[in-house]
């Protein structure tokens, strides 16, 4: 006999009937998400049929050149989420300010951040890249406020409800948690849904695979070379085994290599930017990866303490990133926390 689907849709209500570990208004936002990964997925593969490849000649918040699917993108996300009735307001890595749902439609008690394609500057060559998203509650006496403020977003990693992403590659895929384990779906094109292909997706504890830019070596702190020294030293070093180097320069295919076959993945702190304690932002990519990483039993950390656990002081704030097969990142944070051990 043919082995039913599980589509996204009964994933979900399952979830929400079995275990009620979903609310129904949760279960509704998430669907609305995984709709517009699809509209961006399509776009996305269209290309240069579909005149979306290239820049548009503006700036983001950070000061990086924004792509011409950047934006699509961040539009078809807003678009999708603001009249759905379960959201206060919303948060990209493309937009300076929170984006308040109009007062025309309902609102929600929760808020949603996104980073609707990261990755892009892989769009030109077409290399995977993908749309990360993390949903948080608003704060309760939200309701009796006339305004909404970014203060609201500024909640530490722990508090995400939901988090996931969607992977444009070879397969278009979601990757999904409610905080009860990670699973994975594949977009099936032909019927245009989402089907469980990957269930409870779980990251072993050691691996001999690392995804670093190494083109920043020189930039990097101590206990960062010294761990890739040893991993570049193979069995003639202490590690006694030798190592694989990965690095596809978006961290949704990075991460996603890592959540079905293990490795460690690395955006350290470096010395370019002083100011900056990493390349990667906080509430858009390590929190929501952080969720998902733990989930299926890995571990994250900033290369000194659980980024969970860190308390955001800005939207668009930047952290270090260690995150992984639990046995490596434990071992770079403990370089961290005691160089001389
Ligand atoms: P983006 O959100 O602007 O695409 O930037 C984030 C990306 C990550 O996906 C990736 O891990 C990193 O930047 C790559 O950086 P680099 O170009 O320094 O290797
Ligand atoms: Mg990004």
């Amino acid at each position: 006999m043919k082995q039913k689907k599980t589509s996204l849709t009964q994933y979900l209500i399952e979830k929400q009937r079995t275990d009620h570990a979903l609310p129904a208004e949760l279960r509704l936002l998430i669907e609305i998400v995984s709709r517009a990964c699809k509209t961006i997925s399509h776009a996305v593969s269209k290309g240069a049929l579909g005149g979306v490849l290239g820049s548009l000649g503006s700036e983001n918040v950070q000061g990086e050149v924004q792509k011409k699917l950047d934006v699509i993108s961040n539009e078809v996300l807003l678009e999708a989420n603001e009249w759905g009735g379960h959201l206060a307001a919303m948060a990209s890595e493309e937009m300076e300010a929170i984006y308040v749902i109009p007062n025309r439609y309902p609102k929600g008690e929760y808020l949603l951040l996104f980073d609707p394609l990261d990755g892009s500057s892989n769009v030109d060559v077409n290399v995977s890249i993908g749309t990360i998203f993390s949903v948080i509650k608003a704060p309760s006496d939200v309701a009796g406020r006339e305004h909404i403020c970014e203060e609201d977003f500024l909640q530490p990693g722990h508090t995400q409800v939901a988090a996931g992403y969607a992977i444009y590659g070879p397969q278009t895929m979601l990757i999904l948690t409610v905080g009860e384990g990670v699973v994975g779906f594949t977009l099936d094109r032909e019927m245009g849904s989402w089907v469980l292909t990957h269930d409870n997706i779980t990251i072993p504890e050691d691996t001999s695979e690392f995804a670093i830019n190494a083109s920043n070596s020189r930039h990097w702190e101590a206990p960062v070379r010294r761990y890739i020294d040893e991993c570049l030293a193979g069995t003639e070093g202490i590690r006694g085994k030798n190592f694989n180097m990965r690095w596809i320069a978006s961290m949704v295919a990075d991460v996603h290599r890592l959540l079905i076959r293990g490795g460690i993945f690395m955006y350290p702190r470096d010395a370019r930017e002083p100011n900056k304690p990493g390349k990667l932002r906080l509430m858009y990519e390590a929190n929501p990866m952080s969720f998902l990483v733990e989930q299926a039993g890995g571990m994250a950390t900033n290369g000194r303490e659980r980024i969970m656990d860190i308390q955001p002081e800005g939207l668009h704030e930047r952290v270090a990133v260690v995150m992984g097969s639990r046995n490596e990142v434990q071992r770079v944070t403990d370089y961290h926390l005691s160089p001389e051990s």
